[in-house]
């Protein structure tokens, strides 16, 4: 039998987590029939060089793209394969072709997009196109649910929506598609990137993944989670594990019930996941307590807003309390917490804003392993938040080229005023220096910044304006 090869793009990035969507769509190829190439943009020093060694009697190329900077890479990636082989199928999958499916299919380099849960869409457009006639492809796609295409004429097609899988009946994620010790070089630590559920019941209104996965959810069963990363580890004997689901701590008996395998295998290992505050509150002493054994470091709990009314706007469906009672319990079983919050959204009073402030302060404040990082709200496409901001007036980019400079990481939006821009920049300056350990020469400007922060008063911020001087690219949460 002809085994065809397939090649996967991951577009250059300055971050280094596994290419885990690449993994997905590849792994669940069957392996009797494709041969699998990943080429990930990061770690190639002449990207152009592999992919066109790669391409080179390819069945198709496959990119993953996010929203924002990924694109421009995306774009060119597949712009210089149409150069080098015009007949070959590119197909994009990802966040971004999820939520603009057929305006993706606007560049005329890209021929199928893919919404969604992406495996088996991708393995019936692969088997589609290794029966196809060669060059006719394309056309070859009517019907397949799942994606959007365009035929030979130029029309563009939306096919119906496909059902989310029960991730279960996929085919395990082979990680010897991936250079995994690359990864951990790149990284700095043996740390392994690992997925073990798709979707979120939630609704949060600034948030993609309800109008991606239609708050749908579907989880890996924890005995399968408990022999693959056994297995794993045998492999490639990783210090860390760090799950990239949505929400971790959906369903709290499968957290124990993962929690058990692991310490079963007495795996050498910690571990970091994501929880939502009522999960948290949720989560029994003895649960956490297994969690922990198990090897828990770190939970990243989504706080956004320290204003209950802020929060029940954008729809979290959370108490200010339950990140209290949350925070409380991982201190006192000796986990790290990251709490992030949002401030800048559309309409946002002054009063929230100080709210937000507040509760980072409170809960920086409990324990030297907790961190707050405070974001600018950017309206991602496919949220509530976001079309109410379009409907008000806010202009999105229009073109892959203007949605390539979407990231908005450290700047604030429209919503944010100059001088409350300037008020949470001193804010997060103070936080850091007061709660960052420093050497015993910083000691009196730690204990400067704190008093500040007790008292929020940052005019005059001599030490930041120093601050910003040494270190023009300090970290931008
Ligand atoms: C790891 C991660 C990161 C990493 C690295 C991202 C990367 N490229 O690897 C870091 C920390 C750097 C990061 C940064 C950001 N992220 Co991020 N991140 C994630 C996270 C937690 C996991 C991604 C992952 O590996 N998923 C596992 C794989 C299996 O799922 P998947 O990517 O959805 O892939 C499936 C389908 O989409 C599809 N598919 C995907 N690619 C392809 C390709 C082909 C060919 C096919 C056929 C199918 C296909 O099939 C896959 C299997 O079903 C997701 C949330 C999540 N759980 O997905 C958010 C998420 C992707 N991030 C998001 C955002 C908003 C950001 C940030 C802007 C910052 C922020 N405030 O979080 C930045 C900047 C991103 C950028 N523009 O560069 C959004 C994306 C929104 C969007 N429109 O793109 C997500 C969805 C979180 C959310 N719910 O809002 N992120
Ligand atoms: S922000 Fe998190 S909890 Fe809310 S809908 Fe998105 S993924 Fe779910």
């Amino acid at each position: 039998m002809t085994r065809h090869r397939v090649v996967l793009y991951n577009p250059q990035a300055v971050f280094y987590t596994l290419p885990l969507a690449l993994l997905a769509v590849g792994s669940h190829l069957d392996p009797e029939r494709y041969e699998v190439v990943i080429v990930d943009a990061r770690l190639e020093r002449d990207p152009d060089a592999a992919l066109a060694r790669a391409l080179d009697g390819a069945l198709c190329l496959g990119v993953t793209v996010l929203t924002g900077g990924p694109i421009a890479d995306a774009v060119r990636a597949s712009r210089f394969a149409k150069r080098r082989r015009p007949e070959l199928p590119v197909v994009w999958g990802g966040w971004h072709p999820s939520l603009f499916g057929r305006e993706c299919l606007a560049e005329p380099s890209v021929d199928v997009t893919v919404q969604a849960q992406g495996e088996i869409t991708f393995a019936e457009i692969c088997d589609r196109l290794a029966a196809g006639a060669p060059g006719d492809t394309v056309r070859e796609l009517k019907g397949c649910a799942g994606c959007a295409y365009r035929d030979a004429a130029g029309a563009v097609h939306q096919n119906p929506p496909r059902a989310l899988a029960d991730l279960n009946r996929l085919r395990p994620h082979d990680y010897t598609l991936l250079p995994v010790e690359r990864y951990y070089e790149l990284k700095g630590r043996r740390q392994l990137d690992y997925i073990s559920s798709q979707g979120c019941a939630f609704r949060c209104a600034f948030c993609a993944d309800p109008f991606v996965y239609e708050r749908k959810w579907v989880g890996l069963a924890p005995e399968r989670m408990g022999e693959e990363i056994g297995e794993l580890w045998q492999r490639y004997r990783f210090d860390d594990l760090s799950f990239q689901d949505e929400t971790y701590f959906t369903y709290l008996p499968r957290v124990a019930a993962v929690a058990e395998e692991m310490l079963r295998r007495a795996l050498p290992i910690t571990w970091a996941a994501t929880m939502r505050a009522d999960q948290g509150d949720r989560l029994t002493e003895e649960a956490l307590a297994l969690c922990r054994r198990s090897g828990l470091r770190r939970v990243l709990i989504g706080v956004e807003s320290g204003s209950q009314e802020m929060i029940d706007r954008i729809r979290k469906d959370i108490k200010v309390e339950q990140v209290l009672i949350s925070a409380e319990k991982i201190r006192r079983h000796g986990i790290k917490g990251i709490f992030p919050f949002i401030v800048g959204f559309p309409g946002e009073s002054d009063d929230s804003v100080r709210a937000s402030l507040d509760l980072a302060k409170r809960l920086r404040a409990m324990s030297p392993d907790f961190e707050t990082p405070v974001f600018y709200f950017k309206p991602y496409p496919g949220s509530p938040l976001t079309d109410d901001a379009v409907r008000g007036g806010y202009v999105l980019p229009a073109t892959l080229d203007e949605w390539s400079r979407f990231d908005f990481i450290g700047s604030s939006g429209p919503w944010v005023s100059p001088e409350k821009h300037r008020l949470v920049e001193r804010f997060k300056f103070y936080q850091r220096l007061a709660w960052t350990p420093g050497t015993p020469w910083t000691r009196p400007a730690r204990a400067l910044a704190r008093w500040r922060l007790r008292q929020d008063a940052y005019a005059l911020p001599l030490e930041k304006l120093v601050g910003d001087w040494l270190w023009p690219q300090a970290e931008m949460s």
